[in-house]
């Protein structure tokens, strides 16, 4: 621990281990010349927006990374979750996890659609494939799954399980842009994937997203969608909305995917830096990637097992808020405990409880390249040093001894 583990926890009144707040998702930035200079061109172009040539280049090197035929730079991932899936004619009900952003279950709902909600397999992440049969109604059009935190979820199965009902699979891989699956970039299945590059991405273009596909049909009722149905310069041939990216967003995507190597090393050494800090703490389990796979190591997940660490996920959260750490309970209370799904489905926790479990021992920690080893390493001391002390630490909590009290706290000064 630092200074030498004398040190009391910010929590009761000592200095916090960081100066400023460490945040998740702080945005990596790219080279500042080559984006400045491409401003500067566009600035001289006076194409800002409207399909552009930096946008088409965007596309071209999405497509070109991923493997795909086609890519439709999109406003953000939102939009772009929203327009395939109505361009697939999902409708009525879709399954879909309730461990994801809001904005998977937003985008169906957006649409009057249906989020049907399907539980973890018991200690796993994605959605269960093994669910899936005991949700599909005749209302059901189609299966939105999500790729959390860049790790692929059981694309194969869930495919077979699809085909048995024909039904289209469109993939949230918001957070898989650079993952892979035996050995296939993800983007490449189901009818469509989309992807986010917003700021707090891994690639990120300040907000934008994207549907990658090989559909060619498929791909242009995208692009008509996504520019209000226009076909030429006065012909509405489609419903539509604006879903496009500017060319300010390409120009910081483009700059992004310039660094992208450096951006997965960096992640890649603080994942390891993680790994080996929370190696031997007991009742913390750090969410492992594949490293025989692609993979962009944007997400650094633990599980806490309570019984083990006698602090539970909120507590711990709060000690590392006060130590400036300021880890995120993605995606805490699940979907289905958000409105209006709350509403709508109020006990849906009931058919959720892997998910409900897994929800309550989820953290999500900094990493990106505004965060260094050096401070990953006293991170991952501070969270073995309140596992530590967890007995005591939980009877303190328990007691309801508040934050930053000013007294001493024996137990943290081992
Ligand atoms: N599907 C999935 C599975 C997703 O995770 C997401 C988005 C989507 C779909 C939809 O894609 P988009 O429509 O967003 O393209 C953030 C992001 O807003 C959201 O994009 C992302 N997932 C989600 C996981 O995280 P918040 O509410 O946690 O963001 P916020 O504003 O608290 O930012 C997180 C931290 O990042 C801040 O504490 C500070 C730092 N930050 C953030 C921004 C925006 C910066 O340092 N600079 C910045 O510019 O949702």
């Amino acid at each position: 621990m630092s200074e030498g583990g004398t040190r009391q926890l910010a929590i009761f009144g000592g200095r916090p281990t960081f100066a400023k707040p460490l945040h998740v998702g702080v945005p990596n930035i790219g080279d500042r010349e080559r984006l400045y200079s491409r401003i500067d061109s566009i600035l001289t172009r006076r194409v800002l927006t409207n399909g552009g040539p930096l946008v088409a280049e965007f596309e071209a090197r999405i497509a070109d990374l991923v493997g795909v035929r086609h890519c439709v730079a999109m406003s953000n991932g939102t939009v772009a979750l929203e327009i395939v899936t109505r361009a697939l004619g999902f409708e009525q009900e879709v399954i879909t996890p309730s461990m994801t952003f809001v904005a998977t279950s937003h985008a169906l709902q957006w649409q009057q659609i249906t989020p049907v909600f399907c539980d973890v397999a018991p200690g796993a992440h994605h959605l269960d494939p093994a669910r899936i049969k005991d949700l599909v109604t005749p209302r059901t059009t189609g299966i939105l799954p999500v790729n959390l935190w860049g790790r692929p979820c059981n694309i194969d199965t869930i495919l077979s399980v699809a085909g048995q009902y024909d039904m289209p699979v469109v993939f949230d891989s918001a957070h898989a842009f650079g993952c892979s699956y035996k050995g296939k970039m993800i983007g490449g299945f189901g009818q469509a994937e989309v992807f986010s590059f917003h700021a707090t991405k891994f690639i990120n273009s300040f907000e934008g997203g994207a549907v990658v596909t090989d559909d060619t049909g498929l791909a242009d009722k995208v692009r008509l969608m996504q520019n209000f149905g226009f076909q030429g310069r006065d012909t509405v041939v489609h419903v539509g909305i604006n879903g496009k990216m500017t060319e300010i967003e390409a120009a910081m995507g483009l700059t992004s995917l310039e660094s992208m190597g450096t951006f997965v090393e960096h992640n890649r050494r603080n994942y390891h830096a993680y790994k080996a800090g929370l190696h031997r703490v007991p009742g913390v389990e750090l969410i492992e990637y594949d490293e025989g796979e692609r993979c962009n190591f944007q997400y650094i997940v633990i599980e806490l097992d309570e019984r083990i660490t006698s602090v539970t996920c909120g507590q711990m959260l709060e000690i590392l808020s006060a130590e400036n750490i300021d880890a995120r309970r993605y995606f805490y209370p699940g979907c289905h405990r958000m409105e209006p799904y709350r509403s709508y489905f109020p006990n849906a926790g009931l058919l959720l409880p892997n998910t409900e479990t897994l929800l309550s021992k989820v953290l999500t920690l900094p990493t990106g390249t505004s965060v260094s080893v050096e401070q990953v390493e006293k991170i991952t001391a501070l969270i073995a040093r309140v596992v530590e002390n967890g007995p005591s630490l939980s009877v303190r909590f328990r007691a309801g001894i508040s934050r930053k009290s000013s007294y001493a706290n024996a137990a943290c000064e081992a």
